[in-house]
């Protein structure tokens, strides 16, 4: 909570102007019930005589001079004085929502863009423990709460407590008695309320979490459209999203059944009351004479009866709201609260002969447990050099490669770029250096050349032209009738797996990087593409440090050096001829790739 009111100081002036507003609003509505005894009393039964009411005598006095007045002119003034008081407390109720509505919205919208710049400066393990669904649910619906709660707490923080203390007040001024039927009337509401509340309150922070796992579900389900249909799941999934959907529907109807109690019993307190109230009334009319009591009393006594209960009918509502909100604050701080575990550095340049090295490397997924995924890893890659990674799947190549831009941290050892640990490094700095292309293409929703872009913002039609040419990306791109600027849907889906790999290397091209990472970018290529690519990469990124892993030998065959990696180590590292001598692992896997087909020799 503390971290709200920290973002509700941003619109102090319009915090605290809003509820003054309410102020105003109540007065008005509280004075309403005043004006209309007149009404009833000296207007309607008395036929004009205002002597019985001081408010009617003075108001008529100041208005039209002593003396007497008719029935209707009684009846017609304070009917326009009571619009006018109408009129008043609409237009501050509208000034307070409106005040309520611009500060709530505001705090929702630096809350979101906090929560959303957070989230994008977490590593990768720690937006997969929050998990997406859960992300998109703590941005849109828990901030939605928050805003909701802060909207009812600047109008209702005031309205409430005043309604409920001016009516009591108004009530006690008419009789004495009506006060004592109040406070009977009291205890069996706040007996309700504590039953009700009490059981209701730890349901809603139950409620959030089901939608959680609601929104996970739906989000899995139209990203995998795609393979759920391949896999004729629908039904599968159907009833997983049936299951999700049905637990988040009773426990919403849970929470609705208890709290559905409280109205019927707030209705039938309110009008046991008001029964009490005509009942006492009547009777002093009949039995006690010189009280004062009227009829037109006795109707003002019921309006402020309903007021003061109707109060309290808002406060239960302002309990759900604070109890829903309260789960939501807790979970958007959550996100708030994480402290990125990849903290950027402060280096920006750094000049080395040593692109990158790794000493005595080992990492290990965070909270897995087990065998590291890499151990003692020691490489040290040259300026300009074609460094290739080959091994068996799930041998810790990808893992291998993440370490270099700083998705994931090493667990042991040191990784360094140009000489300098890349811890020092400043993130946005280290990423710059580098073009990551990774195993499975990412594509965006936009034209090509928007996509190629990505790699560098202010690349000239020209620059990227030519890195689709380097990627072998320019026969297909030209073969769409708008070129260039022929749209591809979400994710690439309306190219080729082959097609979407080329635009990933040209768009990582396009940067014109100092270190290029080739995630098995090449898999889906045809192998004469697959030749042309790697020709085209050799003379036209002459200074560029290549790092490219592959399954097939052709693909790195012609690398200045290979490293054969096997259980998360590197066996044996040198060129082709080299490793055909020495290494084993290369040789099996050289000999099992020849028996497929011969495809190492193109
Ligand atoms: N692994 C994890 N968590 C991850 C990713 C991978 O525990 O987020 C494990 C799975 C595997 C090992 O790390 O046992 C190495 O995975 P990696 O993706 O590095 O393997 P690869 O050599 O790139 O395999 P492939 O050729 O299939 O891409
Ligand atoms: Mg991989």
């Amino acid at each position: 909570m503390k971290r709200i009111f920290h973002y509700l100081k941003k619109y102090a002036f319009l915090a605290v102007l809003s509820p003054l507003l309410m102020i105003g609003e109540v007065f008005a509505d509280l004075c309403l019930p005043k004006l209309m005894t007149v009404i009833v009393d000296c207007g309607i039964a008395a036929g004009g005589d205002v002597s019985g009411s001081k408010l009617g005598s003075t108001v008529m006095r100041i208005l039209f001079g002593e003396g007497t007045y008719s029935s209707m002119q009684v009846i017609i003034t304070f009917g326009i004085l009571m619009l006018v008081v109408v009129l008043i407390g609409g237009f501050f109720g509208v000034m307070c929502a409106y005040c309520a509505a611009k500060a709530s919205q505001g705090v929702g919208d630096d809350l979101r863009r906090d929560a959303y710049a957070k989230v994008m400066s977490l590593s990768i393990e720690q937006t997969d423990k929050f998990t997406t669904g859960s992300l998109v649910t703590r941005m849109t619906n828990d901030v939605t709460m928050i805003i909701e709660f802060v909207e009812m707490l600047l109008r209702m923080l005031v309205r409430s407590p005043m309604f409920f203390i001016g009516g009591l007040i108004m009530l006690m001024t008419l009789d004495f008695s009506f006060g004592i039927v109040m406070l009977c009337a009291l205890p069996v509401m706040a007996l309700m309320l504590f039953f009700v509340l009490g059981r209701a309150i730890p349901i809603y922070s139950k409620i959030q979490l089901k939608l959680d796992r609601l929104n996970c579900v739906v989000q899995e389900n139209v990203t995998g459209a795609r393979v759920i249909k391949a896999y004729v799941k629908e039904d599968y999934e159907s009833k997983r999203f049936e299951a999700a959907n049905a637990d988040l529907r009773d426990t919403n109807v849970k929470v609705q059944r208890i709290m559905a109690v409280m109205h019927p019993v707030l209705t039938v307190v309110m009008n046991a009351a008001i029964i009490a109230v005509i009942y006492i009334g009547g009777w002093q009319i009949d039995n006690v004479g010189g009280t004062g009591m009227t009829a037109g009393t006795i109707m003002a006594a019921i309006t402020y009866i309903t007021q003061v209960l109707m109060s309290i009918m808002m406060v239960t509502m302002m309990f759900q709201s604070i109890s829903r909100a309260m789960a939501s604050v807790r979970r958007v701080n959550e996100v708030l609260d994480t402290d990125p575990v990849i903290v950027s550095g402060n280096v920006t340049k750094t000049e080395g002969e040593i692109a990158v090295s790794m000493s005595n490397v080992s990492f290990r997924y965070p909270e897995t447990t087990g065998r590291p995924v890499l151990h003692d890893i020691n490489i040290e890659i040259k300026k300009g050099e074609t460094f290739a990674i080959i091994g068996a799947t799930g041998s810790g190549k990808t893992s291998l490669v993440n370490l270099i831009p700083r998705f994931y941290d090493a667990t042991e050892g040191e990784v360094r770029i140009d000489g300098e640990p890349i811890a020092n490094y400043d993130l946005h700095a280290l990423r710059q250096k580098i073009a990551f292309v990774m195993q499975k293409s990412e594509l965006f929703s936009g034209t090509i050349a928007e996509n190629l872009r990505w790699g560098k913002e202010d690349a000239t039609d020209g620059e990227i032209k030519q890195a689709a040419r380097i990627a072998q990306a320019e026969d297909f791109v030209l073969s769409f009738n708008e070129g260039y600027d022929a749209y591809i849907a979400e994710k690439g889906a309306s190219l080729s797996g082959g097609q979407k790999q080329r635009m990933s290397i040209a768009r990582a091209l396009v940067r014109r990087p100092e270190i290029l990472i080739l995630d098995d970018a090449t898999s889906a290529l045809d192998l004469s593409t697959e030749g042309k690519l790697r020709a085209a990469l050799k003379t036209e990124l002459k200074g560029t440090t290549v790092i490219m892993i592959a399954q097939r030998i052709a693909s790195v065959k012609d690398a200045d050096r290979i490293a054969v990696i096997d259980h998360g180590t590197i066996k044996d590292c040198g060129s082709h001829e080299y490793l055909l001598e020495h290494s084993e692992t290369y040789r099996d896997i050289y000999s099992s790739q020849m028996k497929n087909g011969g495809v190492v020799n193109e």
